[in-house]
């Protein structure tokens, strides 16, 4: 898709405040750090429009991103943030809980691994939305650090540590050089016509 008009509805931490429209919505989910809203800057063509940060633990509430009134990105806040407390990851954990289980409008779920290594905590919640059936797109990211060589190899080994089957999609992308952006549109676009 073309993108020329995003505009961040709203930061939502609680169900009353999604917003009150039928598009269909896209969730990204991942580590924190992983670069989810870097991904999100990528597919709409901006820079800094969804804040990034070097820092883990940048993005803490569900943010509403209105795609040209077609879609919605889901930019979810980070899991498996060391620095975060009990409480904190416990409150976490049921909002994104209530929102991929109760959404009708999710059509599809993207999770970013890091490229470079071994998936860990993602095994967890991939096996999660496995269980609810949620359609899912894996994307390894920051592939720019890994030289070209290796890629296949990166690849491999994600594929077997998330024991993804063949018909389970993943992509490999990089927010710097933007490789694989055209692959995720189309698996977008591909959920929002079901
Ligand atoms: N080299 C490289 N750096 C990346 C890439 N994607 C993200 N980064 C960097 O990784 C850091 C984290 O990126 P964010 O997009 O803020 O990550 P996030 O997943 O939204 O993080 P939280 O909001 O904390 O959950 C930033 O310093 C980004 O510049 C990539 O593809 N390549
Ligand atoms: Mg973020």
């Amino acid at each position: 898709m073309e993108v020329h008009n995003v505009d961040l509805t709203i930061s939502a931490v609680a169900e009353k405040q999604y917003p009150n429209t039928q598009f269909p919505e896209i969730a990204l989910v991942g580590r924190s750090n992983v670069g989810k809203s870097s991904l999100t800057n990528v597919l709409i063509n901006r820079n800094k429009f969804a804040r990034t940060s070097s820092q883990p633990g940048k993005t803490q509430t569900l943010n509403f991103y209105n795609i040209e009134d077609k879609l919605y990105f889901v930019d979810v806040p980070g899991y498996g943030y060391a620095k975060a407390s009990k409480a904190s990851r416990e409150k976490w954990g049921r909002m994104i809980e209530t929102y991929l289980t109760k959404r009708e409008q999710l059509r599809g779920v993207i999770t970013l691994v890091d490229g470079r290594h071994a998936p860990t905590d993602d095994v967890s919640m991939h096996n999660w939305l496995k269980y609810y059936n949620i359609p899912m797109l894996t994307v390894a990211t920051k592939m720019d650090k890994i030289s070209g060589g290796k890629w296949n190899k990166q690849e491999s080994l994600i594929k077997k540590t998330l024991q993804l089957d063949d018909n389970e999609p993943l992509i490999l992308f990089s927010a710097l050089t933007k490789t694989g952006k055209n692959e995720i549109w189309r698996w977008i676009e591909g959920r929002m016509k079901r």
